[in-house]
C-alpha cells in the first residue's frame, strides 16, 4: 500500500495509518464483527467516487454527471441480487444501524410494536433497545435466551401473540448458533408481521451457504458489508420475494425509506467497494474461506472447553463464541489479552450476572484470523495464550462501590504495565503473526 501523497501532505495523519496498519499485522483480532478487506476493496474506497453527490436512484437523481455512478450502483445491486437470492437490494445505507432504522421507517409508523432480542442476550441495539431511537419512536418488546442459550422460541411466540407485533427481527450481534428461521416465520405469520433477519454478522456464511439462509422465510434482509462479507463499512437491505407477496410495494417502501426519508447522497465510494467485495464473494474462494471461518471457529471452541472454559450454548455453529470468564470479569480479561496483542471484546452472557458495563463474557471470532490464512493449529495456540492471560488475571475479581472500583482501576492499571507474562505472549504473538501477514505480504 502507498500513501505517498499524504506521506507529502500530512505526515501526522501518514503516521496514524502506518501505526494502525502496524497494530493490525503485530496483533491478533478476534473480534467477530471485523474483517479484512482486500486491497482491491480498499483502492476503491479510495477513488475519486467521493467526490461525487448522486441523491436519488439510477436514472433518477437529483444531479448530474452520475452516468458512471448509476452503472457502480446497479451493479452493485444486480451482484447482490445474485449472492443472495433476493428481489431487490437497496445498497445505499450507509451503515447497518441506518439500514435497520430505514426498515422501521418504511413499515411502522410512531407507536408500532416491534419485537427483536434484548441485547444483553446477544440482540442488536437497533432491534430495540431502551435507549435507542427505535424504542424512542417504537414500542419494542424484547425476547430472551433459554438456559441453556438458546433462543427461547415458546417466549417469542407467547409475546408475538399477546402483543401483535407489526415487525419482528431476528438476528443478532453476540449469537453463537444457528437462527431458526423457519420457526420465525410461522410465528410472523401467525401474527400478520413483518420478518426481517438481520444478517450482519454471518452474511459472509449464508452467501456461502454455510449457514442457512433466511432468504425463503423472511421478508426482508438487513446485513452490513464489513463483516463476514469482507468489504468495505456499509449497509443494504434486501427484499425477498415472499416480501413482495406479503406487500407488492414493499421494494418501493424501503427505497423511500432511506432516501428521501433518511439519509441524502449515497456514498458512491462505498458503494463502489461494495460492488467489488460481492464480485469478490461471487468467487469460489470466497467459499472456501467461509467455510474455514466456522471450522476454525469449531476448533477454537473445542480447545477452549479442553481448557474447561464454559461457552455459551456449549459452542459455536458459527463465527463466533461467547465465553464465560467469571463474574463481572470480562474487562480484566479483555484488557490484559489487549496487551497480550489479541484483541476481542468483553461481552454479557446468557444470565448475565452483573451487567453490560462489568459483564462476565468475552465475544470471539475467527473472521480475521481465517482471513490472514489461520487454520486448526493456530487455533489450539490462541486457546492456550487466552488460558495463560486468564490465569495471569485471576487475582482480579468484580468489586461493588465507587471507590473500590477506581482503586482497583489503578492497581489493575500498572498490573497490566509490568506484568512480565504478559510482554512474552506478546512476543509469542506477534511472531504468529508475522507469519501470516495481512497487506504486507
Ligand atoms: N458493533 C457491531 C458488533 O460488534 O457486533 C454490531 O453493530
Amino acid at each position: 500500500m502507498n500513501f505517498e501523497n499524504l506521506q507529502k501532505t500530512d505526515p501526522v495523519c501518514h503516521q496514524f495509518v502506518l501505526d494502525e496498519i502496524e497494530r493490525q499485522e503485530t496483533s491478533l483480532e478476534l473480534i467477530p464483527s471485523e474483517c479484512i478487506a482486500s486491497l482491491s476493496v480498499i483502492e476503491a474506497l479510495g477513488s475519486p467516487f467521493t467526490n461525487k453527490y448522486s441523491e436519488g436512484y439510477a436514472k433518477k437523481r437529483y444531479y448530474g454527471g452520475n452516468d458512471v455512478v448509476d452503472q457502480v450502483e446497479l451493479l452493485a445491486i444486480e451482484r447482490a441480487k445474485e449472492v443472495f437470492g433476493v428481489a431487490h437490494v437497496n445498497v445505499q445505507p450507509y451503515s447497518g444501524s441506518p439500514a435497520n432504522l430505514a426498515v422501521y421507517n418504511a413499515v411502522c409508523e410512531v407507536g408500532d410494536t416491534t419485537m427483536g432480542l434484548g441485547l444483553t442476550d446477544g440482540g442488536h441495539i437497533t432491534h430495540g433497545l431502551s435507549v435507542s431511537a427505535t424504542a424512542k419512536y417504537f414500542n419494542p418488546v424484547l425476547y430472551g435466551l433459554r438456559e441453556d442459550g438458546y433462543i427461547d422460541l415458546e417466549q417469542v411466540e407467547r409475546l408475538a401473540l399477546e402483543h401483535k407485533p407489526k415487525l419482528i427481527w431476528v438476528g443478532a450481534t453476540a449469537y453463537p448458533r444457528e437462527f431458526p428461521f423457519e420457526a420465525f416465520s410461522k410465528i410472523a405469520e401467525k401474527v400478520g408481521a413483518y420478518l426481517v433477519a438481520d444478517i450482519a454478522h454471518i452474511s459472509g456464511l449464508v452467501l456461502s451457504g454455510v449457514h442457512a439462509s433466511p432468504v425463503p422465510y423472511v421478508h426482508m434482509v438487513t446485513t452490513t458489508t464489513h463483516k463476514t462479507l469482507k468489504g468495505p463499512r456499509g449497509g443494504m437491505i434486501m427484499v425477498t420475494e415472499k416480501g413482495l407477496e406479503k406487500d407488492p410495494d414493499l421494494a418501493k417502501k424501503i427505497d423511500k425509506s432511506v432516501f428521501p426519508g433518511l439519509q441524502g447522497g449515497p456514498h458512491d465510494h462505498q458503494t463502489l467497494a461494495i460492488c467489488v467485495a460481492l464480485g469478490e464473494a461471487l468467487k469460489p474462494e470466497f467459499k472456501v474461506m467461509a467455510q474455514g471461518i466456522v471450522d476454525n471457529a469449531k476448533a477454537l471452541a473445542e480447545a477452549l472447553k479442553g481448557y474447561g472454559f464454559e461457552l455459551a450454548t456449549d459452542g459455536t455453529d458459527n463465527h463466533l463464541i461467547l465465553m464465560s470468564v467469571g463474574k463481572g470479569r470480562g474487562m480484566f480479561v479483555q484488557d490484559a489479552l489487549d496487551v497480550a496483542g489479541i484483541t476481542l471484546n468483553k461481552n454479557t452472557i446468557p444470565n448475565e450476572p452483573v451487567s453490560p458495563f462489568f459483564p462476565s463474557g468475552i465475544r470471539m471470532g475467527t473472521p480475521i484470523m481465517t482471513m490472514r490464512g489461520m487454520k486448526v493449529s493456530e487455533m489450539k495456540q490462541v486457546a492456550a495464550w487466552i488460558k495463560r492471560v486468564y490465569d495471569v488475571v485471576a487475582p482480579f475479581e468484580h468489586v461493588v462501590g465507587k471507590e473500590e472500583k477506581k482503586q482497583q482501576r489503578k492497581e489493575f492499571a500498572e498490573f497490566l504495565r509490568t506484568n512480565e507474562e504478559l510482554k512474552v505472549i506478546r512476543a509469542e504473538v506477534r511472531e504468529l503473526c508475522s507469519k501470516f501477514p495481512i497487506y504486507k505480504g
